[in-house]
């Protein structure tokens, strides 16, 4: 096991992580810009070491500096969170090739999944379902017609290396293509260095459900269960929950069996979550994967009891699984509100002091979370500032639960969300379970802020 983690992070993750490797019995080492001198991952961390100015690229990103904090700290593992470096397969292997243990999985599998082509191609390959497509990169503008009269339209057009919504263009008709195309491969080549494309059916009204994977070295896979995450705007997930209201267990079942199958065959390592499209019919199919632990992981955390960010130390130092999928077991009903500093009404983040705070607490209520009373929220990051996150018996138990969490949460100095959170709670397609990626935009556009 290792004796000393270096977090190549900030904010909520890191104080996570910290938490699990204490419990651990293994050290840490927070690294930091010098605007997050006095954060509370620098405070909470055995060591902490600063690495450069505010803007990311010099902080947070700057791989030189953390490669020798790790040196002079004499850390043997790195966590990179979320964000920032944790899905640079480059870094990945510098950090390995130094000798350090990295805390994800390998970077051959970082790298796969992050070329979007190459991971539909790997996962098709691996018995996902997709959406009817190009097969591979769009070579010739001229393909394009053919192509799309063969999927059928509407169609979308996707940046290979792109994700997580960026890059992508609907057309709906045949006269509109070749611009759109044109366009698109444009903006992505601006935008990601790489103007490759590539087109899929596209799904009206889908869902957004995620798979939890966790496997170690030595060949064992299984997963936790799903999370909903189509509540977003703009493909930033505002609140998520699991199970997913819109999964029967012959689905669940299904959509977990085959997953797990996949990640057996490409020999996939440590924690991940495949994203799925989920269409009205619910049939299902691969959109991406992620290589890290992500921002909802405490959903899932809720309904398993399992400690994801334990599991995912423990099986990067080489540790077996330990527990077989017969031995997972989800209980009840857990749902996240991400808590962002941002203007009600234009979505802006709202930097700033927070002159009043105070956490809801109680049975089943968790916050993760830097903030305190006289914390200042940064310009220069995310901004999030807490997840919220409940657990209870049923879905119905979890509303209330989070409804009442809510109304006690009070953060004043900075405008937050925590208003549009209380209306979403409340929202009937909301409680109803019957929604899909468009519930912000229903909302929004019936209860302007
Ligand atoms: C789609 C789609 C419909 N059809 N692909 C958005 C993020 C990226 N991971 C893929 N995305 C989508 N891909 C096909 N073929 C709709 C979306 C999409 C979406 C997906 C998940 C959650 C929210 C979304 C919001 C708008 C569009």
């Amino acid at each position: 096991m290792f004796s000393k983690i270096l977090i190549a992070n900030r904010g909520e993750i890191a104080l996570r992580i910290i938490r699990a490797a204490r419990e651990m019995g293994i050290a840490t080492v927070a690294v930091h810009s010098t605007a997050d001198a006095n954060s509370l991952h620098v405070k909470f961390a055995d060591q902490s070491l600063c690495i450069g100015p505010p803007p990311s690229k010099e902080g947070y990103l700057n791989i030189p500096a953390i490669l020798s904090a790790a040196e002079v700290s004499g850390a043997d593992a790195i966590h990179p969170g979320y964000g920032f470096l944790s899905e640079n397969a480059e870094f990945a292997e510098m950090v390995q090739h130094s000798g350090l243990g990295w805390i994800g999985p390998r970077p051959e599998m970082i790298r796969m999944m992050g070329n979007k082509v190459r991971a539909k191609e790997a996962m098709k390959e691996a018995g996902l379902p997709q959406l009817p497509g190009s097969a591979g990169v769009i070579q010739d503008e001229r393909d394009l017609s053919r192509l799309a009269e063969r999927i059928g339209f509407p169609v979308i057009l996707k940046a290979a290396a792109g994700g997580g919504g960026r890059g992508m263009k609907i057309v709906r008709e045949q006269e509109h293509l070749v611009q759109q195309y044109r366009t698109a491969s444009s903006e992505a080549l601006a935008a990601f260095g790489n103007g490759d494309m590539y087109m899929e059916r596209y799904v009206e009204r889908p869902r957004h459900v995620e798979i939890q994977i966790v496997a170690d070295e030595h060949g064992e896979v299984i997963h936790l269960g799903e999370r909903e995450c189509s509540v977003q705007r703009r493909h930033q997930k505002v609140l998520e929950e699991s199970p997913s209201p819109a999964l029967n267990d012959k689905l669940r079942e299904r959509m977990g069996r085959v997953a797990v199958e996949a990640m057996k065959s490409v020999g996939y390592n440590n924690v991940g979550t495949i994203e799925f499209l989920l269409d009205e019919r619910g049939e299902f199919y691969f959109m991406e994967m992620n290589t890290r632990i992500q921002v909802e992981h405490p959903v899932t955390e809720a309904v398993t009891g399992i400690d994801l960010l334990k599991e995912q130390i423990r099986l990067a130092a080489g540790e077996e699984l330990g527990r077989s999928q017969k031995s997972i077991t989800m209980k009840g009903h857990a749902i996240e509100c991400r808590v962002n500093a941002e203007d009600p009404v234009t979505f802006a983040p709202s930097p700033g002091l927070i002159t009043a705070y105070h956490a809801p607490g109680g049975l089943g209520v968790r916050v993760d979370s830097v903030a305190y009373e006289q914390y200042r929220v940064l310009p220069f990051y995310d901004s999030m500032v807490a997840k919220l996150i409940v657990q209870a018996d049923s879905r119905p138990a979890a509303i209330m639960r989070m409804r009442s969490a809510l109304q006690e949460y009070v953060v004043e100095g900075i405008q937050t969300n925590i208003p549009f959170h209380r209306k979403l709670v409340l929202y009937e397609p909301f409680v109803e379970g019957r929604y899909d990626t468009r519930l912000v935009e229903r909302l929004l556009a019936e209860q302007p802020a």
